[in-house]
């Protein structure tokens, strides 16, 4: 099948670049936004979010008139939709005592309603938003076919789910593996014939489901081998061992990979995703849910420990390093260090944070620092909650000059201790029982 124009509805973290990637490849593509904020910024050249090389790219793509931007959909031959799939704030559900969210779909139902009166024969019309299992057949398609038109015969439907990382979309959208999920063989077909454009992974074709399911795994297992590692760190915390060690010598086993434990799983996938299979099937998925609760009482777990290493928390002054909800982004929304910082201010302590990717940060009850100096000036202790590279290649004696704070508290394996320890600070690490070991090595 051939695409001469795609209207992508949503121009957000995966919408716009993506928008922009098949322009850059010769499509005419339509970028649809409801926000009227995000047209009019894009209209002006300007950009309304982050991601390395993205500028580029838009620009470029604006520049030649592949990418036009718009606040409603029109006639194309294929629809893209990469709209939000968040939680409701105020709507739960419990299944024996296991309280659980549910997914937003607004967003998903309003854009597949917006494409409806423009919907033709031949088109094809392809779901990327993260999704609950059975959306593109039970949601999306009873909506289209309002038309008329038959899924499936008349026009071609998939899911196809993003896999991207934020900090490397551009290169992982052409790079990665792509899995298309048609409701038939021939609309599977034609998703592959659109990815083509861009897209040098693999392309491999399978059932709307099926695809689905897979993209919720992926997330679902990487947050279920988080909580596992989080949950071996407050073992060896009581066995006085040394996680990071620990895992270290599991991982030698060649069918072994744990993952990192840390001050917990933040981002809009990871702690996302796995909440759309409880939700469908609460009745199936005990340890999904209880891999996240693990993960989400983790912020609680480091103040706990912050507290043990301080003697208490009332009045102690903690420089915090680190907001973003992973090692070198700058995307602070839900971080799993925000959220240390706001509990150990509700114990009593006085936080300076300092986050060297958006010093100029603004977030509601948290004090962010200008400078290192700042935050470190007058603390009683460091506490590191991000493993930004800048914060691995801090040196210690530096530091000490900087600060009179002689306790420094490591949440993510960044520090070494004997260093830290040299330089004259108490040193205490997540899931790190072996202090005294390394004291008398050293
Ligand atoms: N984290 C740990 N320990 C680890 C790894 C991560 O505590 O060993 C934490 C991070 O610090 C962070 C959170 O987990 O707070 C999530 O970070 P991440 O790097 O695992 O993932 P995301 O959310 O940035 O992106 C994920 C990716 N999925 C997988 O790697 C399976 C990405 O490919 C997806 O496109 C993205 O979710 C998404 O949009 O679904």
């Amino acid at each position: 099948m051939k695409f001469n124009k795609i209207c992508v509805l949503g121009l957000g973290y995966i919408g716009l670049p993506t928008a922009a990637t098949f322009a850059a490849h010769g499509i005419q593509v339509i970028g649809v936004d409801i926000n009227p904020l995000v047209v009019e910024t894009l209209k002006r050249g300007e950009l309304h979010i982050h991601e390395p090389g993205l500028r580029e790219v838009v620009e470029q793509a604006l520049a030649s008139g592949k990418l036009t931007v718009s606040s409603h959909p029109e006639e194309a031959d294929a629809f893209l939709i990469a709209v939000p799939t968040p939680f409701h704030e105020d709507k739960f559900a419990e299944y024996e005592g296991r309280r659980y969210k549910l997914a937003d779909m607004s967003a998903v139902i309003a854009a597949t309603e917006a494409i409806l009166p423009h919907l033709r024969k031949g088109n094809l019309v392809i779901l990327e938003s993260t999704s609950p299992p059975r959306t593109t057949l039970d949601l999306v398609r009873p909506i289209l076919e309002r038309s008329t038109l038959k899924a499936g015969s008349d026009f071609f439907l998939c899911y196809s789910p993003e896999r991207v990382l934020p900090g490397q979309i551009l290169r992982e959208l052409v790079e990665n593996a792509r899995v298309i999920g048609g409701i038939t063989p021939e609309s599977a077909r034609a998703g592959r014939d659109l990815y083509a454009t861009f897209v040098k992974g693999q392309i491999v074709e399978t059932d709307a489901t099926t695809a689905e399911m897979v993209k919720l795994m992926e997330n679902t297992y990487r947050d279920v081998n988080i909580a596992i590692a989080n949950e071996f760190a407050r073992l060896a915390e009581k066995f006085g061992v040394d996680v990071w060690d620990a895992i270290r010598l599991a991982n030698l086993h060649p069918r072994v990979n744990i993952l990192n434990p840390g001050p917990g799983v933040g981002g809009h996938c990871i702690s996302v995703d796995p909440w759309f299979f409880v939700e469908t099937a609460p009745e199936l998925t005990p340890l999904i849910y209880h891999a996240r609760k693990v993960n989400d009482e983790q912020p609680r777990f480091v103040v706990k420990r912050v507290k043990e290493a301080l003697g208490r928390l009332n009045g102690k002054r903690i420089a915090a390093l680190g907001l973003a909800y992973k090692a070198d982004v700058d995307d602070l929304r839900e971080s799993p260090a925000v959220e240390v910082v706001h509990l150990l201010q509700q114990a009593g302590a006085q936080v300076k944070a300092w986050e060297p990717f958006k010093p100029h940060a603004q977030l509601k009850g948290i004090d962010i620092s200008p400078t290192l100096q700042d935050a470190l000036q007058n603390a009683d202790a460091v506490l590191l909650l991000v493993r930004h590279t800048e914060f691995t290649r801090l040196d210690p004696t530096d530091l000490a000059a900087k600060t009179p704070a002689r306790i420094a508290i490591d949440t993510v394996n960044g520090w070494n201790r004997e260093t830290w320890q040299k330089a004259g600070f108490q040193f205490h690490r997540l899931g790190d029982a072996k202090p005294q070991i390394v004291n008398r090595k050293s």
